[in-house]
């Protein structure tokens, strides 16, 4: 299981280690590179050209305000791309959003929240899991903790109120 994690500055690090976080601890051998479509694109090509060689199973970016990066990369792989809309000091992320989202038919970046980083690598795992199965397995396991958490509350709350 790889994947490579592409930020678009190094100012974005605090957003994206979330999602690198949660790779690792289900075993993914993640790469890891701060690199602007704006102001690195050739060391930016060269690196999408590695994952495109290399095994790599998808590409996580994150980029803020006209955050050309992951429509760039998309365009240089047919590997998922998924891309993270990170909140910059103005507008609050939706120029990132907006920049990530309205991709050209052919080309598609599949983008989450703003500042979603942990969804990003839950959806990295769930799209991994079609290829690993052992993976889908601690995918299920873990979703089935999530619902116990959830109704272990639901019944702290029920009774705080009786
Ligand atoms: C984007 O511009 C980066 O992804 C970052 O979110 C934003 C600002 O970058 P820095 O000026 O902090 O390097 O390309």
């Amino acid at each position: 299981m790889k994947a490579a994690v592409i930020m678009g500055s190094t100012s974005d690090e605090a957003k994206v280690e979330k999602g690198i976080a949660i790779l690792k601890e289900y075993g993914v051998d993640v790469e890891v590179r701060a690199l602007s479509a704006h102001r690195a694109h050739r060391a930016l090509s060269e690196f999408v050209e590695e994952c495109n060689n290399n095994g790599t199973d998808v590409i996580l970016t994150a980029a803020g305000m006209a955050a050309a990066l992951p429509g760039v990369v998309a365009s240089m792989t047919v590997l998922p791309v998924i891309g993270i809309p990170i909140k910059g000091a103005s507008l609050d992320g939706m120029d990132a959003l907006l920049s990530i989202v309205q991709m050209p038919s052919g080309i598609p970046v599949a983008t989450v929240a703003i500042d979603g980083a942990k969804n990003a690598a839950w959806l990295a795992l769930e799209i991994m899991a079609i290829k690993y199965p052992e993976l889908s397995e601690k995918l299920k396991n873990n979703r089935q903790a999530m619902e116990k958490a959830c109704l272990d509350t639901n019944n702290e709350i029920s009774e705080k109120y009786r």
